[in-house]
């Protein structure tokens, strides 16, 4: 909702199924980062606005040149499971069907592939069974390699839910860290990383054992029982316990629980897909349901969550290199000749086109002669990220859409095309159980931004394909999209959303959310409840798997796991515009277990240089037992923007899934060294800069910015160092206090503070919650440089509650003063927790530590 002042607030919608009106973090905090501050606001041709038509004119002509000098695979697409499905629709046809390659890839290869092929060799097509309800009609859910607190936050509530009103539903989840989510869990299994093929092959073999195969079902719906159970056979506890680095005692709860439990969901996300063995963890996941009898029905199946708004979407129009539209085959000639035939096209792509990894690769050894990336950030999501942007940077034509101009990839492009965003445009996005919803545009776009789908249509009639790409509106493609799936129906495959083939624009409009299939007899529940799969033979495939770490453990003597926090969004490109959402983590850090920081010398709060063979990076030291000793967590959203070496990306070395080409971005090894600060710094901004030092990340706060500070050399001179930062024309004061070893500056202009600098030998202990929070008044003075809240005023501490900025000062003293005990009694007093719920594990471990803390004293 715009207000009269201009901003915008959101709510969820109450009646939509998936949420019920419940927004995470981020969602709530959208009003916050849909302002025009950075945004992309005009074409740009080689660095200078120019007219959308030059600017189409331009790209259609590179393409046109591109394709008549080197043919169709000298030109590549990367798009991503942010677009919508009609903007995804249209750039599918236009490579597949009329430039006639299938070099468009996505960031779903990154994030879904290795289910998308898992699924397919399963059950024949790429279909995700189960239902959300199903999360609550279990009595057993496993999570495997999925931090659902942080990063589905609103499934996490209704399964904490579903627990509450029956206790009895059982948790477990499976992660090599303790994570926000293990809050939720009945108990955790630590499982070594890249142990989950053994571990489910175990169970495979437990189930066997037990005598818990559900033969006739095995004998009516499934194939490939006698090879897998065979291949599962070698799993026995030893051996999983040895490949798992579990306990015997933990797998045998873990064996007992899941073959016990009838009703049983196994959900998994990138803990499972980002593996050099991801299809095959999503087989080994698969083939115990599949065994068992347990999937399609209620409250049981096997249930991967997906992470981008249209992940689904975007495989559903064949957003990939490797498939076409609507689930059809591309190796397949009488699928390529139906998709050739609905569009009536030149051409149709007839094999697979480069994927992520190889499609940067060709950009870089010359193959690719022009390249256009759509709302996706590859120079900070990719493996080997610095190899990515160089390769960027070498293609000779390089197009980007983007909401936002400075992207870390928009800053390498020849041309960038102002798309609009969220709230913007229109059209649908398909959700993990496919439930089909509408977006809506509810603010008006700045005046020379387009909506993606318009912005692919022009160029693909400015290329010459006139009647081809004629929508003048999103309703006419989804209708389309809709009348294609009948070509999937009709060869047998599930996916059918033929029953919205003839919406009218105003039955578009209000199209009301709905699971696919969606035929003449309207929309439909769980699949696959009738036991009937998509194979010829119309039965389900279990996989027969074995494990081997071929991989030579190199020098570098730590695991790298990466992976989200909880207020931010991948690259941050808009949640890093968010004050709120900036205060949860402020910058780039590691987890390290304390006996690896001890013995590296690394204290709390220093720096840590992390380091492989492909690139750097420099993160701040959180000494935990969250991870175990071995292993390294960073989190994978800093960029260039944000930080001067927080890219987690360029130390990934790029090594893939043999069969879906997902790289695997959660385990590299890596050397972690101390990084030695001569000086650390602390700064507020009322401006934006970039300070000259080795380390520094800055996010925003009200009214400004804050900058972490770093360095290995101390400036000669603190005043002129400070007043570069500050922007030169700055009166400086400087506050020394030799017992306190911290050196306080401030900036001041007009007779205002406009900026403060804390530096310090060691890491600057200031209370930076009160100082941001004290900074957002344009009336601050120098009280401030104290660095901490006078004792009259109170200091609500680091934000844990990011709806509702509540500290956690606030919620201790609120805890105490008012003797809560629960998170559902905090929430009550004071608010916070009540909205996205996903600091509610955070609050708990308040209660927690300070029950403790009551007790001792
Ligand atoms: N806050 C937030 N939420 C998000 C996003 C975001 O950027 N921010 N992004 C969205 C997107 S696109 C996606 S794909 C989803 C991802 O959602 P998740 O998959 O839940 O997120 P990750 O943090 O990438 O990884 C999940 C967990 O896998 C664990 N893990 C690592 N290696 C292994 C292993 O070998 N085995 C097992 N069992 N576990 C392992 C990690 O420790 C981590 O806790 O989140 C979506 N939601
Ligand atoms: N190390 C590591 N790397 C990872 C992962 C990991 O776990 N660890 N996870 C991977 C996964 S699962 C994913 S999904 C990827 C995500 O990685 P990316 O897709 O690279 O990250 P985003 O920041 O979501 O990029 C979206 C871009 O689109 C822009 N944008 C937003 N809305 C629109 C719009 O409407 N139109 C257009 N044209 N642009 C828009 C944004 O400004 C932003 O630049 O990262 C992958 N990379
Ligand atoms: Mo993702």
């Amino acid at each position: 909702m715009r207000q009269a002042d201009g901003s915008v607030t959101v709510k969820g919608d109450p009646d939509h199924p998936a949420n019920f009106g419940r927004l995470c973090s981020k969602g709530s905090a959208l009003g916050q980062t849909v302002d025009l501050d950075g945004r992309l606001l005009s074409p740009m041709v080689r660095g200078k606005p120019a007219s959308w038509e030059d600017a189409i004119g331009e790209v259609a002509a590179r393409f046109r040149d591109a394709l008549e000098t080197y043919g169709p695979d000298s030109i590549a697409f990367y798009g991503s499971g942010q677009l919508l499905t009609e903007d995804y629709y249209v750039l599918n046809k236009l490579m597949k069907g009329f430039i006639g390659s299938a070099n468009i890839d996505t960031n779903s290869r990154l994030c879904m592939a290795s289910t998308v092929v898992g699924h397919k060799r399963a059950f024949g097509t790429d279909t995700v069974p189960g239902v959300y309800e199903d999360l609550e009609l279990a009595d057993l859910v496993i999570l495997v390699g999925s931090n659902l607190a942080w990063c589905h936050p609103v499934l996490f509530q209704r399964i904490e839910a579903a627990k509450r009103a029956r206790p009895t539903l059982k948790v477990v989840n499976i992660d090599p860290r303790r994570t926000a989510t293990s809050d939720l869990a009945d108990y955790d299994l630590r499982i070594a990383s890249g142990g989950d093929v053994a571990l489910f092959n175990g169970l495979l073999h437990q189930i066997e054992r037990q005598g818990a195969v559900d033969r006739a079902y095995v004998a009516a719906h499934v194939t490939g029982f006698e090879a897998a159970t065979e291949a599962g056979q070698p799993y026995d506890l030893a051996r999983v316990a040895a490949e798992t680095g579990l306990g015997r005692t933990e797998l045998e709860r873990f064996y007992a629980d899941w073959i016990g439990t009838e009703r049983v969901v196994t959900v998994f996300s990138q803990g499972v897909n980002q593996a050099v063995d991801g299809v095959d963890k999503v087989n080994a996941i698969i083939n115990a349901h599949l065994a068992t009898g347990r999937i399609g029905k209620p409250g049981a199946g096997p249930f991967s969550v997906t992470g981008q708004p249209n992940a689904m979407g975007g495989r559903e129009v064949g957003g990939l290199a490797t498939m076409l539209a609507e689930h059809l085959e591309l190796g397949d000639a009488e699928h390529r000749d139906a998709v050739q035939q609905f569009w009536g096209s030149p051409t149709v792509a007839d094999r697979p086109g480069l994927k992520a990894v190889d499609l940067f690769r060709a950009c870089k050894s010359g193959q690719i002669k022009a390249l256009w990336v759509l709302s996706t950030n590859p120079a900070v999501s990719m493996p080997e990220a610095d190899s990515v942007a160089d390769a960027i940077a070498t293609c000779p034509f390089v197009v980007v859409s983007d909401i936002m101009a400075n992207t870390d990839t928009a800053v390498l492009a020849d041309v960038l095309l102002p798309a609009q965003g969220w709230g913007e445009k229109a059209g649908t996005v398909t959700n993990s159980d496919r439930t089909i919803s509408r977006q809506r545009a509810f603010l008006p776009a700045p005046t020379k931004t387009r909506p993606d789908w318009r912005i692919i249509c022009d160029v693909a009639r400015a290329m010459g394909w006139e009647q081809e790409f004629a929508y003048s509106a999103p309703d006419q493609i989804f209708r389309e999209h809709a009348a294609m799936s009948a070509l999937a129906r009709d060869r047998g495959l599930d996916f059918d959303i033929t029953g919205l083939a003839t919406l009218s624009p105003n039955d578009y409009d209000g199209l009301a959310p709905q699971r696919w299939p969606i035929t003449d007899a309207g929309p439909s529940e769980r699949l696959f409840s009738d036991g009937r799969f998509h194979h010829p033979d119309g039965k389900a495939r279990m996989i027969a798997l074995s494990t081997s770490d071929s991989r030579a453990r190199p020098i570098f003597e730590h695991r790298l796991i990466t992976g989200r926090v909880r207020d931010h969004w991948h690259t941050m490109t808009r949640t890093g515009k968010s004050p709120r959402l900036g205060r949860h983590m402020a910058e780039p850090y590691l987890e390290i277990h304390p006996s690896d920081a001890a013995r590296i010398g690394v204290g709390p709060a220093e720096l840590a240089r992390l380091e492989t063979a492909t690139g750097a990076m420099i993160a701040r030291v959180l000494v935990t037992d969250r991870v175990e000793a071995g292993t390294i967590f960073a989190p994978m959203h800093w960029t260039a923007e944000t930080a001067s070496q927080g890219r987690v990306g360029p130390l990934i070395e790029a090594a893939v899934d043999p069969y879906s080409g997902q790289p695997a971005l959660k385990s590299s090894f890596i050397t972690v060294r101390p990084f030695q600060a001569q000086w650390y710094g602390y700064a507020l901004l009322r401006e934006d800069a970039t300070p000259q030092t080795d380390y520094w990340a800055k996010a925003r706060i009200e009214g400004g910015w804050q900058i972490e500070l770093a360095d290995t050399r101390a400036p000669a001179d603190w005043v002129s160092w400070s007043a570069a930062l500050f922007g030169g024309d700055v009166e400086t004061a400087i506050f020394e206090d030799p017992s306190a070893k911290v050196f306080r500056l401030a900036a001041i202009k007009d007779g205002k503070v406009t900026g403060l600098l804390f530096a310090a030998a060691q890491p600057v202990a200031v209370a930076r919650a009160h100082l941001v929070r004290a900074f957002a008044s344009s009336s601050v003075g120098f009280e401030l440089l104290a660095g901490r809240a006078a004792a009259d005023v109170p200091d609500g501490g680091a934000l844990v509650c990011s709806c509702f900025g509540v500290g956690c000062n606030t919620i201790t003293d609120a805890i105490l003063s008012k003797g809560l005990s629960d998170v559902d009694a905090v929430g009550a007093a004071i608010g916070a927790g009540t909205n996205c719920g996903s600091c509610r594990p955070e609050i708990r471990a308040l209660l927690a530590e300070t029950r403790l803390k009551a007790v001792a004293e």
